[in-house]
């Protein structure tokens, strides 16, 4: 068991919340100020490269990189957004990281601001979390009480302003282009990419947008160093801890914090429980319902980036649906996929028309009326939504493998994302 390394989770208790009093007493804010009184912008930003911490919101960007793209020495207003849209179906990871410790997720994000040189950050919140907007404001007001946030922070010369917006409730505001245009009162269609939003993000001007879970780990870098960071994970190539979210046919449905690079099946069985009421492992969608599920054989894989791209799923958010022996996988699939075409945008036709498509085909094999033509034309949507997956070296020390899609159709990852337990429903349950 490997329960020993909480550091997000550090100051978490059932069913309370941390607020300021408590948080200082357990050493918030120390990282802060350090960073405004003994650490450039610049260092910042370095110190979080060397780290090697990669984005927790889905894709595993390099962090200290993206704040790096952000230009420096340019006149006029950036902006830092935290995506606390948490809407990927079985993920559950920053909600408890709200609930038990909102000023973590302030102390990150005014680090993050100050390496940025950013003087306004907003908080994008799910809608549904009325819970954590609640502690959220709380700890926005009891910070900016007590100068950690607002004009001249801790006398720093340094002023960051922090705004909590909720959001309208869809899944696409997850996508950072969408959620920008949310942020400006847009209808939010994703936007086309480049420019990317370092260059060209909120009301047009270089914004970095970063998860919650990302921002949370900020403190705990400036505040133990690079070196100790990367040594809490369990691979060579990992760095850090990760919040996995545990649901579906276990004994036990829960939230961990882990060093990365646990084994899969360890995580299952004793974090987890294992399979519920005795039954048999089957498969499970390792981060979210836009990966694509893996089965007994991928039990080994470490919880890592580069090894679930590997097994040719995804780190994702980490939170583990799991899936026991008597589970129809064509019916779990779509089940997924009916989610995906109903929080369609519509804005590209791939997306709004390619997966109604998806779901009429797969409804006609669960109903018996289909034929082989329509297992060939399900495989043919799936292509054509996603295109086709490559693996690809990219420079910089952090990422060494980059996987892209060639002759992709749909305008941004929302349906690419629906594709995934559907290419692995045709690759690894083809006889259901
Ligand atoms: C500057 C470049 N910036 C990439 C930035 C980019 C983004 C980040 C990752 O979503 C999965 C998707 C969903 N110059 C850059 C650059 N960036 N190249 O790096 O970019 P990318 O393209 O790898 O990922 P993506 O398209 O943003 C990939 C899931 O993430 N997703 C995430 C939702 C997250 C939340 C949340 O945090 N609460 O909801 C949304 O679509 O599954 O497969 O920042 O700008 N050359």
């Amino acid at each position: 068991m490997r329960e020993d390394v909480q550091v997000l989770f550090k100051n978490r208790r059932p069913g309370e919340t941390l607020f300021l009093d408590g948080y200082r007493a357990a050493g918030g804010y120390q990282a802060l100020k350090k960073a405004l009184t003994r650490m450039t912008p610049e260092e910042v930003v370095e110190e979080v490269k060397a780290a090697g911490l990669r984005g927790r919101g889905g894709s595993g960007f390099p962090t200290g990189q993206k704040w790096s793209f952000i230009p420096r020495g340019k006149p006029g207003i950036k902006y830092l957004v935290c995506n606390g849209d948490e809407m990927e179906p079985g993920t559950y990871k920053d909600r408890q990281l709200l609930l038990a410790d909102p000023h973590q997720l302030i102390e990150g994000l005014l680090i993050a601001a100050y390496a940025l040189q950013t003087e306004v950050a907003y908080i994008f919140l799910r809608y549904a979390y009325e819970d954590c907007a609640r502690r959220v404001e709380r700890a926005l007001a009891e910070a900016r009480q007590a100068g950690f946030l607002g004009d001249n922070i801790l006398g720093s010369g340094f002023s960051c302003e922090v705004r909590l917006h909720r959001s309208a409730g869809r899944y696409i505001l997850g996508e950072e282009t969408a959620l920008l245009n949310g942020l400006e009162g847009r209808r939010p269609n994703p936007r086309a990419k480049p420019p990317f939003p370092v260059n060209e993000g909120l009301f047009g001007r270089p914004t970095v947008i970063n998860n919650v879970e990302t921002l949370a780990n900020v403190p705990h870098i400036i505040g133990g160093g690079a070196a100790w960071y990367r040594g809490l994970a369990l691979t060579e190539d990992g760095a850090g801890t990760k919040i996995v979210g545990l649901s579906g046919h276990l004994e036990k449905t829960r939230c961990v914090e882990l060093p990365l690079g646990v084994p899969l099946g360890e995580i299952i069985e004793h974090h987890g429980g294992g399979v519920w009421r005795g039954r048999r492992f089957k498969a499970c969608l390792p981060g979210g319902a836009s990966t694509a599920f893996l089965t007994r054989e991928h039990l080994s894989v470490p919880m890592d980036f580069d090894a679930l791209t590997a097994a040719r799923s995804r780190l994702g958010t980490a939170c583990i649906t799991v899936f026991d022996d008597r589970t129809c996988m064509l019916a779990a699939t779509l089940n997924l996929t009916r989610f995906f075409a109903r929080e369609s945008c519509g804005w590209c036709t791939p997306c709004r028309d390619g997966l109604a498509m998806v779901v009429w085909l797969l409804e006609k094999i669960e109903g018996g009326t289909a034929n082989q033509d329509d297992i060939h034309m399900l495989q043919d949507q799936a292509r054509n939504i996603s295109g086709q997956t490559m693996t690809g070296a990219m420079s910089g020390p952090m990422r060494k493998d980059y996987v892209f899609k060639v002759g992709a159709r749909a305008f941004c990852p929302l349906a690419d994302g629906a594709m995934a337990p559907v290419e692995a429903l045709l690759r690894l349950f083809r006889d259901e």
